[in-house]
């Protein structure tokens, strides 16, 4: 008696486990919703992109959200030609939103058309 209670509280566990386990499989958990979005902060100050201009490195066909924020007192700007990115010219203080995306693997140059031998830097695209 004591045996077949136990047998039953068995099966019911792996009945409902097996349940469980189908009905994730047929309505799953969209787990991309709620994706962190990598991003870059980019400071434009004192005529150069965060002191360094430094290297960005992006995945293919994984957008990386940029935020560019001048902090001199003149207008800055963030362009990348073969990528289609360019902020517009940014007065001081303004911050800009914005993202790199490509299919193609490839350095890109990144730079202000404002002040282009201070401030330009790479985009390296890799999968
Ligand atoms: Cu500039």
């Amino acid at each position: 008696m004591r045996n077949n209670i136990i047998a039953i509280i068995a099966i019911t566990f792996v009945v409902m486990g097996t349940l469980w386990g189908v009905g994730n499989l047929t309505h799953p958990h969209n787990q991309h919703t709620t994706a962190k979005v990598e991003g870059i902060l980019l400071i434009a100050q004192n005529n150069v992109f965060n002191e360094t201009n430094p290297d960005i490195y992006v995945k293919t066909n994984i957008p990386k959200k940029i935020v560019v924020v001048n902090k001199d007192f003149v207008r800055h700007d963030f362009i990348v030609n073969e990528l289609n990115v360019n902020t517009a010219y940014l007065s001081s203080e303004q911050v800009f939103t914005t993202a790199i995306a490509s299919k193609n693997q490839g350095i890109f140059e990144y730079y202000c058309s404002l002040h282009p031998s201070t401030m330009h830097g790479k985009i390296i695209v890799k999968s």
